[in-house]
């Protein structure tokens, strides 16, 4: 029975392309595509059992139950401690960089990653996902770890990737060699390659964002956002509206169809001032993947992949998306700097 590439096979044949390699991130990757499972299996059971809900709260059996959330993180970081390949871990869930514990080899990569991202959506049963980062460290092997490390420049990630826990999961990742998309077969516990080279569309018709908060948004993206709605706009066909709140399966509905996923900064919330999704564990490792597929990732004013980061969760707005549309609205946004200093 021919199953088709399996993302062993997938990992392996790329570090096969690189003539130094020494196996060490595959190891990595690995580990993650192993947490991706155990995340997976408890998502998917997260009706059966208490897993559902707040921290702190008593289960049936007088333990206490843990958030999904917490599960996911406490998975990611075993696993990656495990492989003896990092010097630190970064998670949304943990103010702080994360010590590799004694026990553990360290390594030469460190990995940001936002273990459930989505999940005030759990208890409808909305789709969330985990994403990851990778980078070399770049302090001597015999220090550890620190921040000089962990704020580097999106544009010198190693590998990105996400996991989505949909109507079915999957696992997308690029090591900088284009965008490769895998679809977990339950029944043989593999993930197999069903999304090979995923391009995004240069032209979407979908634009996916929190229109709520519009009154709050610059002049720019306000003119934007009207003229995706106007119909004597003169688009080819009208766009339509998809937000579900969750990045990662806003992003990826938009990497398949084309489109524009748009996080910009709030003006009315002064503790997010430049936006709401974090620099390092979600702007970043999405705005590679979607360079690498073809699309393009601004703030409105630089390209994310560019900005030197100068904390762990620092925030920016997001603008992510097909190459035409990403370029479009940042006409928009030129043309609002160009009146306001006029
Ligand atoms: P989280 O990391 O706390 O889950 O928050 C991030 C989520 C993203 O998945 C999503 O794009 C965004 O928050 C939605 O925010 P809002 O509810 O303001 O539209
Ligand atoms: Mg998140």
């Amino acid at each position: 029975m021919d199953i088709g590439v399996t993302i062993f096979d997938h990992i392996l044949s790329n570090q096969k392309l690189n003539p130094g390699a020494t196996g060490a991130f595959t190891r990595l990757l690995m580990a993650i595509v192993v947490a991706a499972k155990v995340v997976q299996r408890d998502v998917a059971k997260a009706g059966l059992v208490d897993v559902l809900g707040r921290a702190g709260s008593i289960n049936v059996q007088g333990e206490e139950v843990q958030k999904l959330d917490e599960i996911a993180n406490q998975a990611l970081k075993s696993l990656l401690w495990s492989s003896g390949e990092v010097c630190t871990l970064i998670s949304e869930e943990e103010a702080d960089l994360i010590e590799i514990p004694r026990q553990f080899k360290r390594g030469n990569y460190l990995v940001h990653f936002d273990p459930l991202d989505g999940s005030s959506n759990i208890d409808a049963n909305v789709s969330i996902g985990t994403i990851f980062s990778i980078y070399r460290r770049v302090t001597p092997p015999e220090m550890d770890a620190g921040l000089q490390d962990a704020l580097q420049q999106g544009m010198r990630q190693v590998a990105a990737g996400y996991i989505i826990y949909g109507s079915s999961c999957m696992l997308v990742y690029s090591t900088g060699y284009g965008v490769h998309g895998f679809t977990l077969d339950a029944s043989v516990g593999e993930f197999l390659l069903s999304h090979p080279s995923i391009r995004i569309p240069s032209r979407g018709k979908i634009y996916s964002t929190n229109e709520s908060n519009y009154r709050y948004w610059d002049e720019g993206t306000r003119n934007y956002i009207d003229w995706l709605k106007d119909p004597e706009a003169g688009h080819a066909k009208p766009y339509t509206s998809r937000y579900i709140g969750s990045l990662v399966a806003d992003f990826h509905r938009n990497l398949l169809y084309g489109g524009i996923f748009l996080y910009p900064a709030d003006l009315r919330d002064p503790h997010k001032p430049r936006g709401k999704l974090r620099l390092m564990c979600e702007a970043n490792p999405m705005s590679f993947i979607c360079e690498q597929a073809g699309g393009l990732a601004t703030t409105g004013s630089e390209r994310v992949l560019e900005i030197q980061p100068t904390e762990i969760h620092q925030r920016v707005p997001l603008i992510v998306g097909s190459c035409e549309d990403v370029q479009t609205y940042q006409d928009f946004m030129a043309r609002a700097r160009g009146r306001s200093a006029g």
